[in-house]
């Protein structure tokens, strides 16, 4: 097999094992990081998807691709994560209510942390005022909500809805990605900004910082 396409196979059938040997051997072969997350665990993860879509894959096999990607993931995010950026704001991350998808959600606070952000993470399936006392906390902060389910998407409204009940809204930049998600979205539920990917994340919570 090619060596450029070993761990996009080995994601796409679930294999651990593997994915995690031909991350390795294409990192010591010298290729960056973000360049196999872009070019193959994406793509892999797409072609699951679709064939999910099809009928041809179904939900064990979506849990074996997300099994496959986790070793992948434990062995890029460090190199995603410089150490010893300066600080540069804080972002208020979360996967929002009633889902549970979380691998674009860990990838955006990868490279928002490799950014030099302060990152807390509330994990998946965030009710709207668990990101409203998150922000209490932490005063002055973006809010970056990730959904993969149109079922999930009405949960990003509720808490902008939520953030301007508590009278936060004002004070907080609200960003909103994930693969269901549009700009048009966005600007019908009053968000500031829409990301299509990751790197787009970091280089639009750096424009509401300033940097
Ligand atoms: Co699910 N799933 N899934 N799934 N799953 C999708 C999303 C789906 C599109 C598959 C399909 O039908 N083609 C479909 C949703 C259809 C829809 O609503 N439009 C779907 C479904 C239906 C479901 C279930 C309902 C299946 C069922 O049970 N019948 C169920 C729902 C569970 C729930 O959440 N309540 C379900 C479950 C699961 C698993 C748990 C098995 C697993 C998730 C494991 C995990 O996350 N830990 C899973 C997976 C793996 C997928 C697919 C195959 C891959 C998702 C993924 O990780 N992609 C997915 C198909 C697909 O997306 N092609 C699918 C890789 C990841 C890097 O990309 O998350 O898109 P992504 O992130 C991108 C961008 O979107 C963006 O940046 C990242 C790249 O740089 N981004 C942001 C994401 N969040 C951002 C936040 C930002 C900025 C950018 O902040 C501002």
């Amino acid at each position: 097999m090619e060596d450029s396409k070993k761990l996009y196979e080995a994601v796409l059938h679930g294999n651990v094992d593997e994915a995690a040997e031909a991350a390795k051997e294409g990192l010591d072969a010298g290729t960056d990081p973000l360049s196999l997350v872009n070019g193959q665990l994406i793509p892999a993860m797409d072609e699951v998807g679709r064939r999910f879509q099809e009928q041809e894959y179904f939900v064990p096999d979506l849990l074996l691709a997300a099994r496959a990607m986790k070793p992948v993931l434990d062995i890029i995010t460090p190199l995603l994560v410089e150490q010893g950026r300066p600080y540069s704001g804080c972002v208020i991350l979360g996967t929002v209510q009633g889902d549970l998808h979380d691998i674009g959600k860990n990838l955006v606070g990868a490279l928002l942390e490799g950014a030099g952000f302060k990152v807390i993470d509330l994990g998946v399936n965030v009710a709207p005022a668990k990101f409203v006392e998150a922000v209490r906390n932490e005063e002055a902060c973006i809010v970056a909500m990730s959904a993969l389910l149109t079922t999930t998407l009405p949960s990003m409204q509720a808490t902008i809805e939520a953030l301007k009940a508590a009278g936060l809204r004002e004070q907080t930049k609200v960003v909103v990605g994930g693969s269901p998600v549009s700009q048009d979205f966005a600007d019908a539920i009053g968000a500031d900004g829409y990301c299509q990917n990751a790197v787009e994340a970091v280089a639009l919570a750096k424009q509401f910082v300033g940097g």
